[in-house]
């Protein structure tokens, strides 16, 4: 299979990459620091390509999906994975930048890259988009505003895209992890790696080979097969009570 993964230079998109790479698939891996890529374009050069790409950039997401090289361009399996939270503040207090960002890494990000795969899948009448939704995206929490609601944007776009593309072979899924141990706490946290470590203290989470695991299972269903939505959590996590103020 040829399989596109955004958000390939760590986490969930790093592990992917390696583990489809190792089971013989053809990879595209795009991400902003594609230096960390190096390693496996030098292990597999005639199966891994690498495109420097910000996913918020609608042009030059849609020059680097035209220039393909021709062995790369039939795209079996989007991997809508780039993304990202900032910050935990409460959103009287949260920084309109911070939101930004999140709307158009997370939502326009997986927009820009669904808009220039999706009608040549359609053509070829095969394809399968994932994307990387989240437990934030169900559930509510403190200082999850705006990451939560771009998550439960993905969830919804899944299930209508499912509802359009009725009649084709194209699958669609979203898969929405709780607690996982990547960069994204040190990135949430703005490098702050102490207060990253300490999310994970004394519990274990999921780990990026643990999604990179689950999404290989959902790609290798039969086709006429589509897994809807997987959501995954580590069992030493769970939902809270309402929480209720009192005077
Ligand atoms: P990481 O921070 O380890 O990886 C995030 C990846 O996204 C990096 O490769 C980064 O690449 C890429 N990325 C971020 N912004 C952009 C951008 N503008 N353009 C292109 N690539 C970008 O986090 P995870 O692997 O944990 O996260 C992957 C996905 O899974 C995210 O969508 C996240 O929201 C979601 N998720 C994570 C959970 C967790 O607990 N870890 C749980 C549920 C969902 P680069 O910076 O090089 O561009
Ligand atoms: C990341 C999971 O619970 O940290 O999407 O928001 S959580």
């Amino acid at each position: 299979m040829i399989i596109f993964i955004t958000g390939a230079t760590s986490g969930f998109g790093l592990s992917m990459s390696r583990r489809f790479l190792k089971n013989g698939h053809l990879v595209v891996g795009a991400g902003r620091r594609i230096d960390r890529l190096q390693e496996l374009s030098i292990e597999y050069p005639e199966n891994f390509h690498l495109i420097e790409l910000d996913v918020r950039d609608k042009n030059k997401v849609q020059v680097a999906i035209q220039d393909l090289p021709e062995k790369f361009k039939s795209i079996d399996v989007l991997i809508n994975n780039a993304g990202l939270a900032l910050g935990v503040d409460a959103a009287q207090n949260a920084n309109l930048n911070d939101w930004e960002v999140m709307v158009d890494t997370n939502i326009n990000g997986v927009l820009n890259c669904i808009h220039n795969l999706l009608p040549e899948m359609v053509k070829r009448n095969h394809g399968h988009i994932i994307n990387l939704g989240s437990v934030a995206g169900e559930f509510p929490y403190p200082g999850g505003n705006v990451y939560g609601a771009t998550k439960a944007f993905v969830h919804q776009l899944s299930l209508n895209l499912k509802a359009d593309l009725l009649g084709t072979n194209i699958r669609v899924t979203n898969i929405e992890p709780g607690m996982c141990q990547t960069e994204f706490s040190e990135v949430r946290f703005r490098g702050d790696k102490k207060k990253a470590d300490s999310v994970y203290k004394g519990m274990q989470a999921l780990s990026a080979d643990d999604i990179a695991e689950t999404i290989d299972w959902v790609i290798s269903r039969p086709v006429h097969v589509n897994i809807n939505v997987i959501s995954l959590m580590p069992t030493q996590q769970a939902f809270g009570p309402f929480a209720t103020f009192r005077k």
